[in-house]
């Protein structure tokens, strides 16, 4: 899964990102993540897991990760495709969500590309290149469904009424998420692949000791459904630079508890609408892993493995709490409280899963 980093230039994206880096996980252990000085493989924090293998006995414990990408500051134009601007465009077209870093400290040391600190008007000068790439692009899909819906094919009139009420709405400035899928063709939107249909959340790079989201910007998320948190890039990269111990306590001391990329990962994960599964096995790893929401038993073996998957017979499943409450997989049979599901059984957030194959 991959968040893309955006903002405006010295908005503060590259400082974030290395702390995500320094913080970030060791990638050896991720063998298949390519390694590109501008993706940042993060472990996504579970409180979760270690009792979790504590009780099955499983050692080490293995979290899931997401990919931060740093994208190349945003230049006005970029919806024209002028130079870096196609660039900017294709990255973020290949992101799952956007991670939008907005300036909203008062450094005088760091000049600002419009002059003046103004989050609602940064917010806006990105938006407005995200939504114009859209049009175009909406435009021309408008085109194509149009003719297949002149042939009298149903389908595409109702793709192309969405397609209608999406360039409506971008017209008004606002996002192609805010309209919904239309009734019977739920791959439109897949198919328009709209920039500002991805999930968004609002990382207000604040003041060291600022802890509120800036008026103006929590504004905007409520408005465009977008999540916000508050951070101070800088803050955290210095803090990345120390051992964890030693970060704790500078933390404490400033007054905050987690640390800053924590939320930041979480808040972003969440963006995902994925759901959290764990295996583990006495003797072998604790993982927790993704899922699409909706996704099944069958799916989790999937994301186990393809061989798992191709031989499932049935799944075991516990729903965390419960594990960690009966102490063991032993007690928690005895107790009844291991299901056994076939295939297409829906996983839950914070299911413990074992594929008999
Ligand atoms: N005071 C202060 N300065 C910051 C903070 N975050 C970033 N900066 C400074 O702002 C400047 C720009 O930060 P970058 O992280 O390079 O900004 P960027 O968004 O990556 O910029 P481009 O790559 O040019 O688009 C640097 O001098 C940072 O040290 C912060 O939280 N507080
Ligand atoms: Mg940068």
């Amino acid at each position: 899964m991959k968040i893309g980093i955006v903002g405006l230039p010295n908005a503060g994206k590259t400082t974030l990102f290395n702390a995500l880096t320094r913080a970030g996980a060791e990638t050896a252990v991720y063998p298949f993540t390519t390694v590109d000085p501008n993706v940042a493989v993060v472990e996504v924090p579970d409180d979760r897991l270690q009792p979790i293998a504590d009780v099955a006995g499983a050692s080490p414990t293995i979290p899931e990760t997401i990919e931060f990408h740093d994208v190349a500051g945003l230049v006005k134009g970029a919806a024209e495709g002028e130079g870096l601007g196609n660039r900017f465009l294709a990255a973020i077209r290949e992101t799952d969500a956007i991670c939008h870093v907005i300036r909203a400290h008062a450094d005088e040391g760091v000049p600002h590309p419009n002059g003046r600190v103004d989050p609602e008007r940064d917010i806006d000068a990105v938006e407005a290149e995200l939504t114009l790439a859209d049009l175009e692009r909406a435009e021309g899909r408008l085109a194509r469904v149009a003719r297949q819906a002149a042939s009298g094919d149903p389908e595409a009139e109702a793709e192309r009424e969405w397609v209608q009420r999406v360039i409506d709405a971008l017209e008004r400035g606002d996002p192609a998420r805010s309209v919904p899928a239309p009734d019977g063709v739920p791959d439109a939107p897949a198919r328009l692949q709209a920039l500002t249909s991805k999930p968004v959340l609002y990382v207000a790079n604040v003041d060291e000791g600022a802890t509120d989201v800036p008026q103006a910007v929590a504004g905007r998320a409520e408005r465009g459904g977008a999540g916000a948190i508050t951070i101070s890039a800088r803050i955290e990269a210095e803090l990345a630079e120390l051992e964890p111990a030693e970060a704790a306590e500078m933390r404490a001391e400033m007054g905050g508890s987690e640390s800053g990329l924590d939320s930041l990962i979480r808040a972003a994960y969440e963006l995902l609408d994925l759901v959290t599964f764990f295996t583990a096995h006495a003797g072998a790893e604790a993982r927790a892993r993704s899922l699409r929401r909706g996704g099944t038993a069958w799916d989790a073996a999937g994301k186990v493995h393809t061989d798992i998957q191709a031989g499932f017979v049935r799944a075991e499943v516990i729903p965390w709490r419960d594990l960690v409450d009966a102490g063991s997989y032993a007690a928690a049979r005895e107790r009844g409280a291991i299901r056994t599901e076939g295939r297409d059984y829906v996983v839950e957030d914070g299911d413990v899963i074992t594929i008999r194959h």
